[in-house]
Parts: structure tokens; sequence; C-alpha cells
């Protein structure tokens, strides 16, 4: 058992703080959680959905057995059968239909390097199927990369050099604090914060300028701050490729163009102008719900562009940010098997495309990933699970994919694994967990379950092996230590050779008739909802909508109306947010319904365009 005393590890919640943990355990138990003093960014505190581990490690919602749906009940059976009837689901799959009947699906319920080791067991089998196309935030990343053909890797605290920060949408004063609090220390050395949001939130609340716009409408806003750019700061001084294309069309989008999109008054555009304009450096930092849309990339890359015409780009303290690159630190071997045939299907429509598979998908492997909440089109990963002869989830609790599989595995989670690692994607530390607890009885690390699956199989044991290079991580040459457990990785500058202007497309059409539905992510929980919230599972969820559009339909507050389209129908109970535009209907995200409402589109680079997602508005039928 572990041994009592204090150690050190890192969150591994799919959030971009990444924290630094240090962790006291008591008779193999956690009994309490702080925030590392010597992680800078962590700055010795955790949020409390990183501190509520002390109680959800053995709170009531944590499976302890594997539980097989036998006449649409799910029934305790030990681990053996459970394995048992895996593997022999997988092999029997596979024996009808070919390896790629074998889904293995991921998710990112969290970040430890560790867990790239399990694809292993489709690739072995002779590739199976995964899923492709990110619902999160691949589609910044292409853009950014679009303008230098990297994404680099910055150092977020370099923001205390700007003169101001504008953040556009993003939001960390619910999902990312400990970014925040670096904001706050930039706001008390006299940096302004603006912000760019479709809503008011509780970072537009801390900002010093706010501006709130129609969503769908940021490129052509982009589009006209790079047009004042040009006429205020001047032409570019070297030839940059696409630049006389772009400038024609720049110059073309009118401060009216960008007030009608956006819903500005004149004077909050100026203003807007103003602050952009003014003293450098401005460092952007661009956030993930801005670029869930078709033309995500482009917008990226315009916002870059901007910042590139204001001169920031490469100067301490300006620029723009969105997320760092992934930087592979496992080696390319890694966990590869050569000549494998992996099928990809679509992330964003992984139901619709399962469905439709061919050969059919007749075993399901989940493991931290919950697409039956998480994946747009969420009705037709329900059928899927229906249709599908045997599916299995590997989770900790009861999520909602989770209820709808075959069979459910209960698995440790990153409090109870030692020896991984997790590289934020926001700042630049590698940090290295430690066990902090004992698991309940009856749960196992998923790494070791998915191995016995395998050998069940038949297939040689290569997931040890791996395991075992994981540390190699350590000694890349590309980290220095910055203390136990954790170290830096250095800059990889982006801005580097000439600069490639986007070129232009069209804003995503409205729908007439239609309301705009934004899914956001909350404060309390991250993605799908963690149990033990009692009070999400309060429902209907609540729909935020304008106070014009309530007097439209003469809605009150916490009236109940039903959220309709083509997908599926979801009742909400209204909740009226005057910051929001008319057309718009705001959700959070991960709440159980609210997928079936969300578009399964996919951008030109196979990413979500979740916020291209409209509803109708009717009165609930009673
Ligand atoms: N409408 C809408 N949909 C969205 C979004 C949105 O903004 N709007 N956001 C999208 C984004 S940004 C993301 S990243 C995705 C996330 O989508 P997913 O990755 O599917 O969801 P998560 O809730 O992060 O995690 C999935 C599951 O992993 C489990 N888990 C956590 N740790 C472990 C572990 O150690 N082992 C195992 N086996 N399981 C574990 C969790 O309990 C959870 O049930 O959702 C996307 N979906
Ligand atoms: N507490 C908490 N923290 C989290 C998470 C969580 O679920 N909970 N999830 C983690 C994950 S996986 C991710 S990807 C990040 C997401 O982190 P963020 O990018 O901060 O999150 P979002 O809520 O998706 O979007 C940010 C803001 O963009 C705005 N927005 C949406 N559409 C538009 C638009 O068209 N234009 C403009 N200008 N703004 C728009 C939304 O109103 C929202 O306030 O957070 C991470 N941290
Ligand atoms: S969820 Fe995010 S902020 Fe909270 S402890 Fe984990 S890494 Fe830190
Ligand atoms: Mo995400």
């Amino acid at each position: 058992m572990l041994a009592d005393g204090n150690y050190l590890s890192v969150c591994a919640y799919d959030c971009p703080d990444s924290c630094g943990m240090a962790a006291t355990c008591k008779d193999g138990r956690l009994v309490e959680l702080e925030g590392r003093k010597d992680n800078p960014y962590t700055r010795g505190f955790v949020c409390h959905k990183g501190r509520r581990w002390v109680r959800d490690l053995r709170g009531q919602d944590r499976l302890t057995s594997p539980l097989a749906r036998r006449n649409g009940k799910f029934i305790p059976i030990g681990w053996d059968e459970a394995l048992d009837m895996t593997a022999q689901a997988i092999r029997s799959a596979v024996l009808r239909h070919g390896h790629q009947s074998f889904l293995f699906y991921e998710g990112s319920g969290n970040l430890l390097l560790g867990n790239k080791v399990q694809r292993l067991l489709p690739l072995m089998l002779g590739g199976g199927t995964m899923a492709m196309g990110s619902l999160c935030s691949s589609e910044g990343k292409v853009g950014l990369a679009r303008s230098y053909g990297t994404v680099g890797r910055d150092q977020p605290l370099a923001a205390l050099a700007s003169k101001s920060i504008l953040l556009w949408g993003r939001n960390p004063a619910e999902n990312s604090i400990h970014f925040l609090s670096i904001l706050h220390d930039a706001r008390r050395a006299g940096v302004r914060l603006g912000t760019i949001d479709v809503r008011a939130t509780p970072t537009t609340a801390v900002s010093d300028s706010a501006w709130v716009v129609r969503p769908g409408s940021d490129l052509t806003l982009a589009l006209y701050l790079c047009h004042e750019a040009i006429i205020l700061c001047g032409e570019p001084q070297a030839a940059h490729e696409g630049y006389d294309t772009f400038r024609q069309a720049c110059l073309l989008a009118s401060a009216e163009d960008a007030q009608e999109a956006t819903g500005l008054s004149a004077e909050a555009l100026h203003a807007l102008v103003g602050f952009v304009v003014a003293e450098p450096p401005l460092s952007i930092w661009t956030g993930v719900g801005l670029q869930r849309t078709r033309w995500g990339a482009d917008l990226i890359h315009t916002i870059d562009t901007l910042g590139f015409l204001l001169g920031n780009h490469g100067v301490p303290g300006g620029g723009v940010w969105f997320e760092q690159g992934d930087d592979c630190l496992l080696q390319d071997d890694f966990a590869t098997v050569p000549g494998a045939q992996t099928r990809f299907v679509p992330r964003p429509s992984l139901g619709a495309s399962l469905l439709e598979a061919d050969p059919l998908v007749e075993a399901a492997l989940f493991v931290r990933g919950n697409p039956a909440s998480q994946c747009p089109d969420a009705g037709k990963v329900l059928k899927f699970l229906e249709q599908c002869p045997f599916s299995v989830c590997l989770d900790w609790h009861m999520s909602v994919t989770a209820r709808a599989c075959t069979l459910v595995l209960p698995t440790t989670v990153f409090l109870e694994r030692g020896d991984d690692y997790v590289m934020s994607y926001f700042h630049d530390l590698l940090q290295k967990t430690n066990k902090v607890a004992e698991p309940p009885e009856g749960v196992r690390d998923e790494l070791d379950v998915v191995r016995d699956v395998a050998l069940r199989l038949g297939l040689p044991d290569r997931f040890t092996t791996e395991r075992a290079r994981l540390v190699d991580v350590e000694s890349d040459p590309r980290l220095t230590p910055a203390g136990p457990g954790m170290w830096r990785l250095k800059d990889v500058p982006r801005i580097r050779g000439t600069f490639h202007f986007p070129f232009l497309v069209p804003d995503v059409p409205v729908e007439l008739g239609m309301l705009r539905l934004i899914t956001v992510h909350v404060r309390d929980y991250i993605n799908g909802i963690d149990p033990g919230q009692a009070w999400v599972r309060v429902l209907p969820p609540v729909a935020s909508v304008s106070k014009q559009l309530a007097r439209e339909r003469c809605l009150i507050e916490g009236q109940r109306v039903t959220l309709r389209n083509a997908l599926g129908s979801l009742d909400v109970r209204i909740h009226l947010d005057k910051s929001l535009a008319a057309r718009t209907v705001v959700l959070p995200q991960g709440v159980e319904g609210v997928n079936l409402l969300v578009t399964p589109g996919l951008t030109p680079d196979g990413n979500s365009c979740i916020n291209d997602s409209w509803v109708l508005l009717e009165p609930t039928q009673q």
C-alpha cells in the first residue's frame, strides 16, 4: 500500500492549466490536495474541480465492479468474465468482418501521455476503426499554422510584457482560472484588458472593455480591423505571399459592414479600433469557442493577420496566441504498428458515420470518451449503440455513453496512476504524475485492462514494454528541469520566414427563421458532466435568450420551451440575458441532450463546426 505522506503530482483533466498538485495521502487514501507553489502557473492553488477528487475518489458515484447489461439492467460481474466477454466479442467481430469492424474510440477525458499505449490494441489487430477530426481546438491550430507553417510554443507569462491584452472568444474566468490570475497581475501592472464575446461572461465582467458581437460575425470584424490596421499603421514593408489580394478584399470591409454584422454601435466599433491600434504591444488570445465554425481556421488566420499588420508579431508581449502546438515528446515509433490499416471515421459526425459504415462495427470500445454526450448529433451515437451487438465503456463513473453500452469497466483516474506525464496545451511545463491514492477495490488501471484484453486475443505484450519507454520523455533535449518531476519545454518560435496572408472565405450563411445555438464550457465541470453534480442534473437545462427575443415571443424567465431542429429536440428552461444578440440561444455544453441538437457538419479540415447549429424555439407540448 502507498505509504502515508506528501506526494507531488499533476492534474490530468482536459484543462489548459495542467496544475501541479501537492497531495497528502493517509492509509492509502487522498486526504488533501493543494496546488504546487513552485509551479509558476499553478501558484499554490487548484480549482474546486481538482479539489473535488478528495471526495470523489471514494464517492458514491465511483464504479467498483464491471457491469454487464442483462435484460435491460446492469448486473455486477467479475473481471475475468468481463475481460473474456470483451475479447470474445472483438474476436468474433474481426473473424466475421475483418479488423475494421472493431471500433476503438478515445476521448480526451485525461491528458496522460501514456494513454497512447492503448492504441496498440486496434493497431495490432490490423488497424481497426478509429475517430479522426477534432471537437476541440484543431481548427484554430490549422489556422495559426497557415501564417508561418508552424503553431509554435510560447510562454504565456510573456503576456505580462503586453500593454494591452485582447481576449477574443476566450473565457478564462471560467475555463482557465490560472490564466485569469496572470491577467489580474497584468492589470495591476497597468495593462488594459479587452474582451470580444457573444455574451457577457465572468471574463467580460473583469475586463476594462468588452465588445459583445453576434455569433458568426468575427470574420467580418477581423477583416475590418485589418483594414483599419493597414490605414493607421501602414503597409507591411517586405513582400508577402497573398498580400495584394488580401489587401484589396479587406479594404472593401467597411465600418458599416462590421457594424451590421456584429451589431456594435459606431462608437463601440471606434473604441475597439482605438483599443487595437493603441500603444503596442498588443497580445490577442483567441479561444476555442470562436473557432468551432466552418471557417474556424480562416478566422484564426485572419486574426493572426491583424496581429501581423499591427506590427506585433515577434515582439515580446505582442502577437496572437491560441493553443500550443502538439510537440510530441514521445518517440515517433512509440506505440505504432507498421502497415496497420486503420479506417478513420469523422468524430464530428461519429454516430451517422458508424451507422453507415461498411463493414459494420460489431464491437466498440470507448475509453476516456463520452461521445453519446460530447459528439455532435449525439442522437445518432445513441442509435449506433442501440444497434451495435457489443459495446464496452471504460470510465470511473456511469457516463451517458457508459449507460448506453452493453458492458462497463471501472477504471482508475489519473491520481491513481504514477509514472505518467502531462504536457500542458497552454503553458510550457511537462509534469510527472505520482500515484497519490490506492484505487478502490474492484477498480483497475485502464492500461492493464486493455493489455489483458489484447493478451486474451493472443496478441503480444507490447503494452508493458511501451509503457516502460514513457520515461524517455524526461531526457528529451528540448526539456530543461524546472523542479521535482517538472520540466520546461523550450520556446519553439512560430514567427519565422515570410508571413502568408489568408485567402478570403464567405461568412457562414444565417439560417433564416432559426436561432443560432451556441454551446459554452462552464465553471463547475470539465466537458461531460461529472456525477455528484446534482445541481446540474436538475433538468431541463437552462437556455439563455435575449430580452428582445423574449419580448417578440412573450417568453418569461423560467418558462419551459422546446428547442427543435431536424436532428432532435430538447426541453429547456428560459433565462433572459440582456447581453445576448437577438437570434441566439446559449446552452451549457456537456448537459445531457444538448448535443442532440448540434450539427455533425465538418470543416474543410475535418473538424467540428459545433457553433454552426440552428434551432427553432417552440412551446413545450404538455
Ligand atoms: N455542444 C458542444 N459539444 C462539445 C463542446 C462544446 O463546446 N459544445 N466541447 C467539445 C470539447 S472542447 C471537447 S475537448 C470534447 C470532450 O469530449 P470527451 O473527451 O468525449 O469528454 P470528456 O467529458 O472530456 O471525457 C470523457 C470521459 O472520460 C472519463 N475519464 C476521465 N478520466 C478518465 C480515465 O483516466 N480513464 C478513463 N477510462 N476515463 C476517464 C470521464 O469521466 C468522461 O466520462 O467535447 C466537445 N463537445
Ligand atoms: N471549467 C471548465 N474549464 C474548462 C473546460 C470546461 O468544460 N470547464 N473545458 C476545457 C476544454 S476541453 C476547452 S476546449 C476549453 C474551452 O475554453 P474556451 O475557449 O474559453 O471556452 P468556450 O466556452 O468554448 O468558448 C469561449 C467563449 O467563446 C464565446 N464564443 C462562442 N462563439 C463565439 C463566436 O462566434 N464569436 C465570439 N467572439 N465568441 C464566441 C463563448 O461565449 C465563450 O464565452 O476550456 C477548458 N477548460
Ligand atoms: S481542472 Fe484545471 S484548474 Fe482545476 S485543478 Fe485541474 S488543471 Fe487546475
Ligand atoms: Mo476541448
